[in-house]
């Protein structure tokens, strides 16, 4: 039987390899699409799925990855990005802003741009993976807010730009959620640094958490379109209020 297609990026590590495995428990034969080869071909095996090597910040692999994908595509989650560094601005490295707007912001359009058109063929679902940072701002996080705040612009130019076209386009903007390598990319390989992220909350969300929120915003009927679904941890109210026990 034909599985409808899913394609994921960033499927290597965390909320991404989260959102392929649940997908795959939802019927879709899913599309793992990340730099690491070796991690994607273990989780294709695992789910049944293809594994496509690629880096969303090049347009050869992004090509490729839409090629692969074929001409119907039920559901695309943009997910490859992230955040690096804490600097301040009177101290950031934009290097590391270069990085972070390339994979979040273009990144995200460029995949979105090579699918469309399998996308409308297949009347599919768009799902990015944003932020609440790019919601509120928070200090140490300019360059990651601003990315995050710049692809939930692009997300609302989208959802206009295609409103003719019978394809949704949804973003899921998840608070504090203790994931595979989130916060140890963020502090560059620093175990101490990342685990004080979390360190006396209570129940951060997981990656499955997150990965079902994409998986509902993916599977509800035609007519329902989920603009925004922001999601945190009961004990984070706001990004500055989170509530750590032993604090
Ligand atoms: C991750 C959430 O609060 O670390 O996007 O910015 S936060």
């Amino acid at each position: 039987m034909t599985r409808p297609i899913a394609v994921v990026t960033g499927a290597s590590s965390g909320i991404g390899r989260a959102t392929a495995r649940t997908l795959a428990t939802e019927g879709f034969e899913v599309v793992c699409a990340a730099r690491r080869t070796d991690r994607i071909e273990a989780l294709a095996a695992e789910i049944d799925g293809r594994a496509v090597t690629c880096d969303v910040t090049k347009s050869e692999d992004v090509a490729a990855l839409a090629e692969a994908a074929g001409e119907r595509i039920a559901v695309l989650v943009a997910n490859a990005g992230g955040a690096l560094g804490t600097d301040h601005i009177a101290d950031a490295d934009f290097e590391d802003w270069r990085i972070m707007f390339d994979t979040n912001v273009i990144g995200s359009a460029a995949t979105i741009q090579a699918c469309l058109p399998a996308l409308c063929a297949g009347r599919g679902v768009i799902v990015t993976v944003g932020s609440t940072a790019g919601l509120v701002s928070y200090e140490g996080a300019a360059g990651y807010c601003g990315a995050k705040a710049a692809e939930h612009a692009m997300m609302m130019s989208l959802r206009l730009e295609l409103v003719e076209q019978p394809v949704r386009v949804c973003e899921v903007l998840p608070g504090l959620v203790e994931s595979d390598e989130f916060s140890l990319v963020r502090f560059r390989g620093d175990t101490d640094k990342a685990a004080k992220v979390y360190a006396g909350v209570r129940n951060p969300l997981t990656q499955e958490d997150v990965a079902s929120c994409i998986a509902f915003a993916a599977t509800c009927p035609e007519h329902v379109n989920i603009d925004q679904l922001v999601v945190r941890p009961r004990v984070q109210a706001a990004a500055h209020k989170l509530l750590r026990e032993d604090a």
